[in-house]
């Protein structure tokens, strides 16, 4: 099962909106065929497992980090395919969450006779696809926030300036972040500021993420770099129609939500990525919006960049929060794990909810 993740891991890039599995397929305690899904609308794990087969699979047993599907999608059944090509035995780490398959790929094989089992290694499992499990059970993206700091938790200096505060590779780890992320979510204050492209340079990939603008007034100007390539959907509380046509010729998508004091509502603009099949949000943003995702409960895991420099006090902070009276009031997080990356310290931390 250990190398079926690793196998996995290889869809980290490309996967999306499906999760990455991988299938390890045994027989006479060696190892007969191996694969890994590695798109949508390409084969399942399973079925190029079963395809790399260098002897016969009948009684072999299969070991795959998700539940076979039972469901026709854009690929056939893989469960079915696994009963025809007459395997003994399939180890699961976890079940499938997708309500079309939830169990029902484990009850068609034990059905068949075949032995199937579920959950070893079943939290390695899930961590490799917790963006399409947190849109599957709560309609939802997973959210990470990525932020680039001094050792002080200042992310840019009072008139802005804030290019650049980590090292070469702390942007590259970055890069691979938004690799493995559906979409990058930015605010129209890093738009002005920065013009930024928010894709993905630095390292190699074969899919760039969908680009997502919050853009409560529609002022994004249609010369602003990230419309210029890629795709592009902006959410916004209001939209007059020329500077929507405007926007919309780039190609982008316009979204126009319900809002707030002129503030989109944020939980139903997650909703909707999740409509789109976006599992894996990363927020690049200034203090505003990331500040408006974690009082609204939207952030699920942090990854800060700790530079070795000192901003002092006047310089802007990591998120603009109301102010706490009280430090019952607190947001808890728990640390994931801590390294250095070149120069600089990468932190993660999760959300407590409590
Ligand atoms: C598997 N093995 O390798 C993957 C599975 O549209 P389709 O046909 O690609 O089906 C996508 C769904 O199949 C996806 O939402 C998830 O439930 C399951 N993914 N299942 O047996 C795989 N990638
Ligand atoms: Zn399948």
């Amino acid at each position: 099962m250990s190398q079926a993740l690793r196998l996995a891991e290889r869809g980290l890039y490309t996967t999306s909106p499906n999760p990455r599995v991988g299938c390890v397929i045994v027989k006479n305690n060696q190892v007969i065929g191996t694969g890994w899904h590695e798109r949508a609308g390409l084969p399942h794990a399973e079925i190029n497992a079963l395809r790399s087969a260098a002897y016969e699979v009948k009684n072999a047993t299969v070991y795959v980090t998700l539940e076979p599907c039972s469901h026709y999608g854009r690929t056939p059944p893989c469960a079915q395919a696994l009963i025809e090509a007459g395997v003994a035995k399939v180890v699961v780490a976890m079940q499938d969450p997708n309500p079309l398959v939830a169990g029902k790929g484990i009850a068609l094989l034990q059905q068949a006779g075949i032995m199937a089992q579920c959950g070893l290694l079943a939290a390695q499992a899930r961590a490799l696809n917790i963006g399409f499990v947190t849109r599957m059970l709560h309609q939802r993206p997973w959210v990470r926030l990525k932020i680039a700091t001094s050792l002080d938790g200042k992310t840019a200096l009072i008139n802005g300036e804030s290019q650049w505060i980590t090292g070469e590779a702390a942007r590259m780890d970055g890069h691979r972040l938004r690799a493995m992320s559906c979409a990058v979510l930015t605010g129209m204050g890093t738009v002005k500021r920065d013009n930024p492209q928010l894709s993905v340079r630095l390292i190699e990939t074969t899919r760039q993420p969908v680009r997502i603008v919050l853009d409560n007034r529609l002022e994004i100007s249609p010369d602003a770099k990230l419309l210029q390539s890629g795709r592009v959907l902006i959410f916004s509380a209001q939209g007059d129609e020329d500077k929507r046509k405007a926007i919309e010729e780039k190609g982008a998508c316009v979204f126009i939500l319900p809002s707030t004091n002129g503030k989109v509502n944020l939980n139903l603009m997650m909703a909707k990525l999740a409509n789109l099949e976006i599992n894996e949000v990363l927020v690049e943003a200034g203090g505003g919006l990331g500040g408006a995702l974690l009082q609204a409960g939207l952030v699920d895991e942090l990854f800060v960049y700790l530079a070795p420099c000192i901003l002092g006090s006047q310089a802007q902070g990591m998120l603009n929060l109301p102010v706490l009276t009280s430090l019952a009031n607190k947001h808890n997080l728990e640390f994931t794990d801590f390294r250095m990356v070149g120069k600089d310290i990468r932190v993660t931390a999760r959300i407590v909810n409590t």
